[in-house]
């Protein structure tokens, strides 16, 4: 009898490690069931999304996640068929606080999860831990705003961004300045993080370039909100010119502070702090600021897009969503065309792809940038970011002339 019952317990054990192997191998292949739009089951294929959603930045890291989650809805609603399944896309969203260790974290946390594909993360600073792990899990990432050259000298064959480089921005700001404006002597200010520090250094190697006198670096933190002693400082030495490489929330009062303690150069900034948060931050010492991004501007990126962004967040982007939201249709092209969610299989198809996004078309050249990517100077007139100029291929093209050219296209 005992015999028995444990023969029994034996067969209840091995039928439940059964169901739970069937159960986590189905999960594991994404093959997890749901109802698709029109009721048939669908395949669920999950994109995380990771990006600071905490801190002086998340109104940007929102931003970025509206983007990929607006095209990830736009996917479903169309009820698409890939590898002869149905399937529907799941946006998993992260918050790694801007923070350098979480990258690591939380794209082990995706890989663990069987993610298909990354949009992100937002900070070059903690996308270039990140894509270590998801280039040794094969895992396809795209970042929409992570900009410091590092990322894609790597080596890494999964890793993309839909954004232009620092050593593409940081000249474009520079020229620009120095032509503009001709300071003799600038001063370069940066947060000490990946992007402020490297974009700040492109930045002084092209003014020096230019015969420009740079005033020995001056640093902070991201976290850094009191720059009097800095502005101080400044104040005494009278640069023409001030460059700060770092986000628009420690930029914000930089230029608050640097005004009020009587700086009276022209204050330019790198597309972290190339936001109308400035105004917000700064108030009126925000007019006349000059800043750069690595892209096209949003009010120059698809009006579908932007039309499509304001219904469904009741708001207009940012910064970076039309980027993200590229980067997240950029994923979901690459599995059509290949017709296929295994990571290895539409990898190769992500990299040769061409595609007309929201913010032009995008092409990848080998180590995962896009292809002539242009860059864009503003200036801040009324509290609003005014794009005066897009820098592609070395010229400089008047916005409203690259609007009228269908330049995007
Ligand atoms: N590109 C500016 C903000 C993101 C980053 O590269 O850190």
């Amino acid at each position: 009898m005992d015999i028995g019952i444990d023969r029994f317990s034996r067969h209840l054990v091995f039928a439940a490690a059964a169901i739970a192997l069937a159960s986590g191998l189905l999960t594991a292949c994404g093959k997890k069931e749901e109802q698709a739009p029109g009721g048939s089951a669908a395949r669920v294929v999950k994109i995380g999304h990771a990006a600071p959603l905490t801190g002086g930045i998340a109104h940007l890291g929102k931003d970025n996640e509206n983007g990929a989650r607006l095209a990830i809805e736009e996917a479903n609603a169309k009820g698409l068929t890939i590898g002869g399944e149905k399937v529907n896309f799941e946006l998993l969203g992260e918050d790694d606080e801007a923070q350098p260790d979480k990258g690591p974290i939380i794209a082990q946390k995706f890989v663990d999860a069987k993610v298909a594909g990354v949009v992100g993360h937002l900070n070059s600073g903690v996308t270039i831990p990140a894509s270590a792990v998801y280039h040794q899990a094969g895992i396809p990432m795209i970042t929409g705003s992570a900009t410091n050259p590092q990322l894609t000298e790597q080596g890494f064959n999964n890793v993309f961004r839909t954004v232009g480089r620092d050593d593409q921005q940081g000249p474009a700001i520079a020229r620009y300045l120095a032509a503009k404006y001709k300071p003799k002597t600038v001063a370069v200010i940066d947060d000490a993080t990946a992007y402020g520090e490297g974009l700040a250094n492109e930045v002084e190697k092209t003014l020096k370039a230019a015969g420009v006198n740079v005033l020995p670096r001056e640093k902070g933190t991201d976290k850094t909100t009191d720059w009097k002693a800095i502005m101080t400082r400044l104040s005494g030495m009278k640069p023409d010119a001030v460059f700060y490489g770092g986000m628009d929330s420690t930029g914000g009062p930089l230029l608050k502070q640097g005004r009020e303690l009587g700086v009276k150069a022209v204050f330019a900034f790198g597309d972290g702090a190339c936001t109308e948060k400035m105004k917000e931050l700064a108030g009126d010492a925000a007019e006349g600021l000059i800043c750069s991004q690595a892209g096209i501007p949003v009010r120059a990126a698809s009006t579908a897009f932007l039309d499509a962004y304001k219904a469904r967040f009741n708001t207009d982007p940012v910064l970076y969503a039309p980027f993200t939201y590229d980067a997240a249709n950029l994923i979901i092209a690459a599995m059509q065309k290949a017709n296929s969610v295994d990571p290895a299989k539409y990898l190769p198809e992500l990299a040769k792809i061409s595609y007309q996004g929201a913010t032009g078309r995008i092409e990848f050249d080998a180590k995962g940038d896009r292809k002539d990517a242009e860059m864009t100077i503003f200036t801040m007139k009324g509290g609003k970011i005014e794009p005066l100029a897009i820098i592609k291929g070395g010229k400089s093209i008047p916005f409203e002339e690259f609007i009228k050219a269908g330049a995007r296209k």
